[in-house]
């Protein structure tokens, strides 16, 4: 297998945490220069996104979800995903509140928080969405460990670029308080750094930030 993914996009971070976690081989391939605007990498991925698989036979599968969801149908063991019902819904409603209440949240406030004139209505109308969101999450993780309990599963997945992230911003803006009413999310950096496949995605996204700020600094 085959993986265009950049070490910085947090998609396709998704994709690399299940791959490691799952200990399945695959290549990483860059995508050209302007990928999302190139007509020659539609024809590998119809979204013009990242991370793409390229399967063995040659077929591609885009959509970090579907990735995911493909790799533990393909290679089942060892599994992410729990065995029971409830314990599964509850791994889905953790993926799902993260995407839906804080990465949303948090996308904007980098825009946001990246001008001369800052619109302060704007950002603490910001802040308080972020706010909102990380508080759902963090009544859903478990009081400790992984974030549903003992065993890494699919949330971690999706947990650890959110994360990454949200430290990023947290620098960025000069925010530290954001995680101050988080507690488990707060803590969950450690079960992050503590786990050799989720500690290497964050590892790679550090030095994928790293030379996304020396690029913007030497082009500044
Ligand atoms: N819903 C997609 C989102 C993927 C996505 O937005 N990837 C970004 C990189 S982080 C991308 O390829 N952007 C290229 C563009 O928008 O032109 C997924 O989950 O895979």
């Amino acid at each position: 297998m085959k993986l265009y993914s950049l070490p910085l996009s947090p998609f396709a971070a998704r994709v690399r945490g299940a791959l490691y976690a799952k200990g399945l081989a695959a290549e990483m391939l860059a995508p050209p220069e302007s990928f999302g605007t190139s007509s020659s990498f539609r024809k590998v991925s119809p979204t013009g996104r990242i991370p793409v698989l390229v399967r063995d036979d040659g077929t591609t599968l885009v959509e970090s979800g579907v990735i995911v969801e493909y790799l533990e149908d393909a290679f089942p063991e060892p599994s992410l995903r729990p065995k029971s019902a409830e314990a599964l819904a509850q791994v889905r409603l953790i993926t799902q509140v993260a995407d839906a209440y804080v990465m949303n949240a948090l996308m904007p406030l980098f825009a946001l928080f990246d001008t001369k004139e800052k619109d302060t209505s704007a950002i603490e109308a910001g802040l308080a969405r972020l706010d909102d969101g990380l508080g759902k999450l963090d009544a859903l993780l478990a009081p400790k460990g992984y974030a549903n309990g003992e065993r890494l599963t699919t949330a971690d997945v999706w947990l650890t670029p959110i994360r990454f992230s949200l430290d990023g911003f947290m620098a960025f803006a000069g925010r530290k308080e954001v995680l101050a009413k988080h507690p488990r999310f707060a803590a969950y950096r450690d079960v992050i750094e503590g786990d050799p496949a989720l500690g290497r995605v964050w590892r790679e996204m550090n030095d994928g930030l790293k030379a996304f700020m020396e690029s913007r600094a030497s082009a500044s």
